[in-house]
């Protein structure tokens, strides 16, 4: 990959982007009649949590949105990603808002407009109430509906005030960790039989743009995790488990929202969708973006016979890994070379954001500062890589990075440090770490010479 890219190389207008979720950095889980949600259960199962740990204080970012909020305007982002917590504002999973909820979102949003940076939400990051999740959850069809009813009670409260929503964070993983697998919340073991929630999640997502929008919304999109998908061996078995996990993991949300239609699921031997009348055509008129989180390339070869799913997910030859060892490993060129065939494959897609792109790596618990050059060089190679897709036509328009804090990582705990800015879990100290400087200055490098802050953009 070239270098990083500059303002003469970048589209006029290109936004920088930093992210969060609630539940990994706000910590006061009891505050304000917050209800249960999906990851208060999970947490608790014994050995669920690499660490022990409970999302609590995290970085207690509930109590003080005022210390991020002067992180994020420091860096000189156009725009922070951050996240509602659905079970905060409906602690019943349905009916009127919580009021001491809204209004503590409320105030996030004036200190970012304050600031000048633009609050860009997202309405759900995994954080499904435990009473939604006992209703059936995303393997029901009724939980879109209540999703738009949740994301309506949000958008008359903040809606004179935030233009930009994303929808859903990742679906593809709450299908595959949450429901398949079990290694996120609600640790549902199911399999292929989790394929429905691909679709009610995809619905979900079409009733609150529709929401959205009568509400008078700017710009809604929903942000998916994506995957390169490399064969481990050029032979037509590893091939046909690359196109398998292919489908799985980006095809199936890609092309009901680019394209209207369900990939082929029964040439895999996987069961149909439960599409309704009037679906799919909702689902493909819902994105005014598309929003992509890339970590890394999935290495795949053909599993055993007797293997209940076609493919084994094996460390990729060559690369060099983050913090997670070989499951991460890290690879540029599969941004670009992802942004490049998504764009072949739909030559008409709308304008995309990198809604999530950074990397965990071994760092203390307690520092000063950090001087953090392995995520400055993973941040630069894949902003570079977008550089270069945006060059050969493919229409990116912001880029986020994953995180702007360290944070409470899920499954992993507290011990996988993803932020700009290093957090001592005891006392909340934040010290920003070389890479925040580092993305400090390249966002001022790729300004146009005069900038208006406070645009809404
Ligand atoms: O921390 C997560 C985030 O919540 C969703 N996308 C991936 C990140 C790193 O694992």
């Amino acid at each position: 990959m070239t270098a990083v890219p500059t303002r003469s190389t970048l589209p006029a207008g290109f936004r920088w982007s930093a992210a969060t979720s609630a539940f990994q950095i706000e910590g006061s889980r009891d505050a304000d009649g917050r209800g249960r949600s999906i990851w208060d259960d999970f947490l608790e199962a014994p050995g669920a949590i690499v660490d022990g740990s409970t999302a609590d204080p995290a970085c207690d970012s509930y109590r003080h949105p005022e210390v991020d909020v002067a992180l994020a305007a420091g860096l000189g982002l156009d725009r922070y990603r951050f996240s509602l917590p659905w079970a905060r504002v409906q602690p019943e999973g349905r009916g009127v808002g919580n009021s001491a909820a809204l209004d503590h979102y409320s105030r996030l949003v004036d200190l970012l407009l304050d600031a000048g940076v633009v609050p860009f939400p997202t309405l759900y990051h995994w954080e499904m109430p435990s009473i939604v999740e006992a209703d059936g959850g995303w393997l029901s069809r009724d939980t879109a509906e209540r999703f738009a009813d949740y994301v309506g009670v949000v958008a008359d409260r903040l809606g004179d005030r935030v233009a930009h929503w994303y929808t859903l964070n990742e679906p593809a993983m709450t299908t595959l960790q949450g429901y398949a697998v079990g290694a996120l919340a609600p640790g549902r073991q199911l399999l292929f039989d989790a394929l429905p929630t691909v679709h009610h999640q995809l619905l979900a997502h079409a009733r609150a743009s529709q929401v959205l929008r009568d509400r008078g919304a700017a710009q809604v999109g929903l942000v998916n995790n994506h995957t390169w998908v490399l064969p481990r061996h050029d032979t037509a078995e590893d091939r046909q488990a690359a196109a398998v996990y292919d489908t799985l993991h980006n095809r199936v949300f890609t092309e009901p929202l680019l394209a209207g239609a369900y990939p082929d699921l029964e040439a895999f031997g996987l069961p149909p969708m439960p599409v309704q009348d009037g679906d799919l055509a909702a689902i493909a008129a819902s994105i005014d973006f598309y929003g992509i989180n890339f970590y890394n390339p999935t290495t795949v070869t053909a599993a055993d016979a007797a293997s209940p799913i076609p493919f084994d997910i094996v460390p990729t030859p060559g690369a060099p890994v983050t913090g997670f060892g070989p499951e991460w490993p890290i690879m540029p060129s599969a941004l670009h070379d992802l942004l490049i065939d998504l764009h072949a494959r739909h030559p008409n897609l709308p304008p995309v954001i990198i809604g999530e792109n950074g990397a965990s790596f071994p760092e203390p618990d307690h520092a000063g500062r950090i001087d953090d050059t392995d995520r400055i060089g993973y941040l630069a190679g894949h902003i570079a890589a977008v550089g270069e897709a945006i060059d050969a036509g493919v229409p990116v328009e912001e880029y986020t990075v994953w995180s702007l804090l360290d944070n409470w990582e899920w499954a992993d705990g507290y011990t996988q440090r993803f932020g700009l800015v290093h957090v001592d879990f005891e006392t909340g100290r934040r010290t920003p770490k070389a890479s925040y400087d580092w993305y400090r200055d390249l966002i001022a490098a790729t300004r146009p010479a005069v900038v208006t802050k406070g645009s809404t953009r």
